[in-house]
């Protein structure tokens, strides 16, 4: 089955910058390659072409929503087009507020080809902040919020359809940093968030298998990592560390978990930064485990 690898070189929902190199980091550490050696028809369709980053202060809480709102609106038209013509999109962010687009342009094909769908977050973050409660104005902190219909018109209304999606349809996994406000916005909203002091009380089998629970063959499964869901000590090439994530070996057990239902359909690789990085290490990791994700596995399994 042809997957398509999408560049999207911006920071401009970020607050450093770096995460526009992300795509070619990606490359230079050999996601294509890894892809076509676990057997996958690879296309890379290069980057998309997008507003420079201005690098402002926030404006009414948001900053730089006139280009991150485009950028979404290339991510998602360039993710939809993938899906209706028959491939699996990988999204090389890029800053994460480009989950906005990646997930709608999911969302709207998942409508049309009549599929449930299920988000997968991977992140330290549960990036559910409103113009309110941000303590940055940076929008890669807002796009599950927008997704749920919580946020700026042109942000929630990608698609012309809002709320793109139901809270009910994700799970956030790996969640250590959340914001005052934006705790009381996730219980209100009813996100189902395994965060790592769950992780650590019941693990990470058990934790997965709960956020995979009702997966049919009817369901596309949309996985969005943020590298920064990783333990620093291991991925170190992100803007927005936090001490206590997983650990390599709990990592790969996700992706190996994720692999294992047989239902993923698209994939964002976010927030990778190789300006902060060591010698590419960070990139090198995220196709590691995204080669997990596609099924590379230690021993034959039944
Ligand atoms: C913080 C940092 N919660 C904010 N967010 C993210 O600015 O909203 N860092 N997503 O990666
Ligand atoms: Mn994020
Ligand atoms: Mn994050
Ligand atoms: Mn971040």
């Amino acid at each position: 089955s042809p997957v398509t690898l999408i560049g999207a070189p911006t920071d401009v929902g970020a607050g450093h910058r770096g995460a526009r190199l992300g795509p070619e980091a990606l490359r230079i550490a050999g996601l294509g390659e890894a892809l076509m050696a676990r057997g996958l028809q690879v296309l890379d369709r290069g980057n998309l072409e997008g507003p420079r980053n201005p690098w402002l202060d926030a404006v009414d809480g948001y900053r730089h929503i006139t280009e991150v709102t485009e950028w979404n609106r290339l991510v998602m038209e360039a993710v939809y087009g993938e899906l209706r013509d028959g491939r699996m999109p990988i999204l090389l962010g890029g800053d994460h507020c480009l989950g906005l687009g990646s997930i709608t342009g999911v969302a709207r094909w998942c409508r049309e080809a009549g599929k449930k769908l299920r988000v997968v977050w991977l992140d330290a973050h549960a990036d559910f902040n409103t113009s309110e409660v941000t303590p940055s104005g940076n929008i890669h902190g807002m796009p599950v919020a927008c997704l749920c219909g919580l946020g700026p018109e042109p942000l929630t209304h990608l698609s012309g359809v809002s709320p793109a999606v139901r809270p009910e349809d994700i799970r956030q996994i790996g969640i250590r940093s959340v914001d005052e406000g934006e705790r009381r916005l996730l219980k209100q909203y009813g996100i189902d968030v395994y965060d790592m002091r769950y992780i650590d009380e019941v693990g990470m089998r058990a934790a997965v298998e709960e956020a995979l629970d009702g997966l049919d063959e009817d369901t596309h499964l949309h996985v969005s990592f943020d590298v920064d869901f990783l333990d620093p000590s291991i991925a170190p090439g992100v803007g927005t560390t936090v001490l206590g994530g997983p650990t390599y070996r709990e990592a790969s057990l996700v992706m190996e978990m994720l692999c294992d239902t047989g239902r993923l359909g698209s994939l964002d690789i976010m927030e990778l930064n190789p300006l902060i990085d060591d010698h590419n290490r960070t990139a090198i990791l995220a196709v590691d485990l995204v080669e997990s994700l596609f099924g590379k596995s230690t021993l034959l399994r039944d």
